[in-house]
């Protein structure tokens, strides 16, 4: 048996186009079924549905074999407990600091506000800056309008979400898009089943480039 663990919305959005090459289709719509545990038409494959930040920890500890994960929540994740095999090219984004328009940069700590606290002092380590993370959960748009820090880092797709908030894109830290992660152990154990998936998958995310 093969566990694959996916968050709902864009990830799965874009991972069962590549998935269903490899002949794995849900039983049900995860987008709809309360089911975190979804079957699939290959008897020895399922789904686990799990917030796109706890995927790293599910295929880590070995709850899943497989994962599929933005690289931004791989970064501010760490850690060497997993394998990365394959790009797979979806949910394309920008990790990016961003601040409001035209506002000066600000002199002595700066105060940025992240759900990526690990990225964001490592990013201002390099740079020798001093700097307080302050860390939310979501809505980063708001801590600069209402003072609670100087910028954000956050993921940009098309800028709409900064712009609306009078905010704009300043410095790129990283090109994002989901990668493939793969449990260590599973690696080794299920070697021949896990190597077949990797290479159906990236035939599929060559066919669709
Ligand atoms: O939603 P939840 O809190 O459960 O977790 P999540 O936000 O981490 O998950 P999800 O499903 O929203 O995102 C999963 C992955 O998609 C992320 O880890 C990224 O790798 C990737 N991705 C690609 C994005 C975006 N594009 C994106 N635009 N993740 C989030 N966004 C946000 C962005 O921060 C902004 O608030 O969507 C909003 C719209 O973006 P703009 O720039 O087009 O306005
Ligand atoms: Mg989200």
């Amino acid at each position: 048996m093969l566990t694959i663990a996916l968050s709902k919305g864009r990830i799965l959005d874009d991972t069962l186009p590549l998935l269903k090459q490899a002949g794995i289709e849900p039983t049900e719509n995860p987008e709809k079924s309360r089911k975190l545990i979804i079957s699939t038409t290959r008897d020895d494959v399922r789904l686990l549905i799990v917030r796109a930040t706890d995927v790293p920890t599910y295929v880590e500890l070995g709850a899943a074999d497989l994962g599929v994960a933005g690289k931004d929540v791989l970064l501010e994740y760490g850690g060497q407990g997993l394998y990365e095999p394959l790009d797979l090219k979806i949910a394309k984004c920008k990790l990016m600091t961003a601040g409001p328009v035209d506002a000066p940069e600000p002199t002595g700590r700066l105060r940025v506000a992240t759900k990526f606290v690990n990225v964001a002092k490592r990013y201002y380590a390099e740079q020798g800056r001093q700097v307080d993370v302050i860390k939310l959960y979501g809505s980063m748009e708001l801590a600069p309008l209402v003072g609670l820090a100087d910028k954000i880092i956050d993921v940009v797709d098309t800028g709409n979400t900064l712009r609306a908030n009078g905010l704009e894109p300043q410095e790129l830290i990283a090109h994002i898009s989901s990668r493939l992660i793969v449990n260590r152990a599973s690696m080794k154990m299920k070697h021949a089943e896990i190597q077949t998936l990797i290479d159906t998958l990236s035939a599929a995310v060559d066919a669709q480039q």
